[in-house]
């Protein structure tokens, strides 16, 4: 069937609306429309382009996902070489670069420069041809980079089509692609959940995702990007950088909005210390600021060196990288068995904090690095982000030292360690290996699991170590008497553990499952899982299918969550946990009922007068203590209610005397019974 004109126009115009939503959803940070109905003009544009696919166009917006990975990417030369920018590491130098420029120049009258941030992530090339999108490129090495246009056109700040009316021919845009941090710190979480190993910071996790062979994949991680460089192929009115900036933002890209016109290097200065304070409180990596010189005909009389542009430079930040030396490398095995080495080096302070442990990811990246013993290494740490050994400089290193060779055994269990074919972790695979314990016990406890204060890693080594716990369930049933024995624990700090183990018990169910360490399962996932599954014994028994119909569950997850609860230990562990009176469902309606019941019987005082119908006296006090009430002897203003039964006598006189509240024996049934 051909398309008629009618329907093209409503592609066309679902199409508009869908690009309109997208932008106001991605750059401008402002909705203009409810997920519900993006989601279905969405889903309208997308049924119109599978009955005629001959309307699909490459800028629709629903061609931002490939459905099929690429099996590599190609190389391919920049149509203009990509430079890298000289940097300045302090004052001087950035004066020196301003002297060189200025001697270079000669006397001229407008010597402005532009400050933008420089985005610590992975610069891209975009081509648009007569406005459509037709290639993204990496950086690679500024010649020739990578062909990675799927991937590119995840990110909903690129547009597929440039929004101008004329566009030139061709539009090349540079910029960086980033992942915001609170993706970054997510992606992490859930790679530590699933025991792979980390990103080392949001810069490597952003360059990894671009060479990502599936774009589906590429689409979860949520990569954004800041354009910055604007060339066009026609001659244009455009002369200074902050106009192409400008230019940039109208044609629908996200523009850094922290950007300055500075008159003078005094001006360049105090954008740079503003922002060398502020930058924490960015919700991306910066790692300097870049100062250009604003206008274009002085940017092209000073042109290149073999390297960088004279008409540019990079003002970093201080270094969060120092020198030390390697005294030991050791592994660590953690609670998913996988094991990662780590250096143990001379105490240097790096960014505010004194480091002598910097981990070196995985057995690739120590054959990579060539490390050993001895060796004096870069090791660098930035924000929160766990210390990294960056490089060995080899030059320095002693002549006798030794490769270093990964164990082949266990160092906490001596079994045999596997590194499964195609993966970068190798794991030991004993399930009783004290160190898999001991990670369970520390997650379990951790803050966004069960978060028992208290109960760290020490005191998990002591309580492993002492033989007193050798399942998580073990915690529930420990005394007071056998933690104040341990080493250095007095009564005191063993009544406070005992205590926040208990006060665990009323952690909600999805902390639980969190808690349990599922492979894959973050507190995310966990989430979703309970909500969807609102008791663990329907999540035991669910299949794979209803699992991965969760939506945000993909197919990975619902298999991990399906073979956990086949493993009988982890059947076990669960109904051990059952019984110790832990979380394993969501109460919801039950609860609001316990609250309005337990508001009306709990924390109240009763008085019971007279023979009631059924129950015995003993019995109804029974009742309302369970409920949480009181039940005293003599009426007073502080009784809330009387009940009343037959023969009653002076205790009824005087609780009409004070307006006492009067219960018969079914009124008293049907309150406690609302819980
Ligand atoms: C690299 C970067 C530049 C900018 C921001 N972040 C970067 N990483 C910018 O100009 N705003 S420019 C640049 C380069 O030219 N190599």
């Amino acid at each position: 069937m051909t398309a008629t004109p009618k329907i093209r126009q409503k592609v066309e115009q679902l199409r508009q609306q869908l690009q309109k939503a997208g932008y106001a959803y991605y750059v401008l940070d402002n909705p203009i429309m409810e997920d519900t109905v993006y989601d279905r003009l969405y889903r309208q544009l997308q049924d119109l382009e599978t009955e005629y696919p001959e309307l699909i166009t490459p800028d629709s917006p629903t061609q931002r996902v490939g459905d099929q990975p690429a099996s590599q990417f190609t190389s391919v030369k920049h149509n203009i070489p990509l430079y890298s920018l000289e940097n300045a590491f302090n004052q001087q130098e950035l004066e020196n670069w301003q002297e060189r420029s200025q001697r270079n120049l000669g006397d001229v009258p407008d010597f402005s420069y532009v400050c933008e941030l420089k985005i610590d992530g992975s610069a891209l090339a975009l081509t648009y041809e007569n406005g459509i999108l037709t290639r993204g490129v990496t950086r690679g090495d500024g010649v020739t980079g990578e062909d990675i246009t799927q991937n590119v056109r995840t990110i909903r700040t690129i547009p597929l089509k440039l929004n101008l009316d004329n566009p030139p021919s061709v539009v090349e845009v540079r910029g960086e692609a980033f992942l915001p941090l609170e993706v970054f710190d997510k992606i992490n979480q859930e790679r530590e959940a699933a025991g792979e190993s980390l990103f080392a910071n949001p810069r490597n996790a952003a360059a990894g995702t671009l060479r990502q062979l599936d774009s589906r994949i590429v689409d979860k991680r949520k990569l954004n990007f800041f354009a910055y460089t604007l060339h066009l192929s026609d001659s244009s009115e455009i002369n200074t950088q902050w106009e192409s900036l400008e230019l940039l933002q109208q044609m629908g890209f996200l523009v850094n909005p922290n950007r300055q016109v500075c008159k003078s290097l005094e001006e360049v200065e105090a954008y740079y210390q503003y922002w060398d304070e502020q930058r924490h409180n960015l919700p991306y990596m910066t790692d300097g600021v870049v100062v250009k010189l604003n206008s274009y005909s002085l940017q092209q009389q000073l042109g290149f060196t073999q390297k960088f542009p004279r008409w540019a430079i990079a003002f970093k930040y201080p270094a969060e990288e120092a020198p030390t030396i390697v005294k030991d490398i050791i592994v660590n095995v953690g609670r998913t068995g996988a094991v990662t080495p780590m250096a143990i080096m001379q105490p240097v302070q790096l960014a505010g904090t004194t480091v002598q442990r910097a981990t070196l990811h995985n057995s690739s990246r120590v054959s990579e690095l060539d490390i050993r013993i001895g060796d004096t290494v870069i090791i660098r740490k930035a924000g929160e982000i766990i210390p990294e050994v960056l490089r060995v400089i080899k030059e320095l290193r002693p002549t006798q030292n030794q490769p270093y060779k990964m164990p082949s055994h266990c160092p906490e269990c001596n079994s045999l360690l596997v590194r499964p074919k195609g993966e970068a972790v190798t794991r030991c695979v004993n399930s009783s290996c004290p160190a898999i314990l001991r990670g369970s016990l520390v997650h379990w406890a951790s803050r966004d699991a069960l978060d028992i204060r208290g109960l760290g890693e020490k005191i998990v080594i002591l309580l492993i170590t002492n033989g007193l716990v050798k399942s998580l369930a073990d915690l529930y049933s420990l005394q007071v008497e056998q933690i104040a024995a341990l080493d250095r624990m007095g009564e005191k700090s063993a009544t406070n553990l005992i205590k926040a183990i208990a006060e665990s018990k009323q952690q909600s169910y999805d902390r639980v499952l969190y808690g349990l360490g599922i492979r894959y399962v973050g507190n995310v996932n966990a989430k979703l899982l309970a909500e969807n599954f609102p008791d663990i014994n329907l999540l035991a028994q669910a299949s794979v299918d209803s699992l991965a119909a969760i939506y945000g569950i993909g197919e990975e997850i619902a298999q991990s969550v399906f073979e956990w609860f086949r493993v009988p230990a982890n059947q076990e562990l669960v109904s051990h946990l059952h019984k110790a009176g832990l979380q394993f469902n969501y109460q919801v309606d039950n609860t609001q009922n316990n609250n309005q019941l337990s508001s009306n019987v709990a924390g109240k005082t009763f008085v019971i007068t007279g023979t009631l119908p059924t129950l015995k006296r003993n019995e109804a006090k029974n009742l309302i203590e369970q409920a949480g009430g009181k039940v005293t002897n003599s009426v007073s203003k502080n009784t809330d209610y009387l009940v009343v039964g037959d023969d009653a006598g002076s205790k009824l006189e005087k609780a009409r005397k004070l307006g006492t509240k009067e219960l018969n024996e079914n009124q008293l049934l049907a309150m406690l019974q609302s819980k």
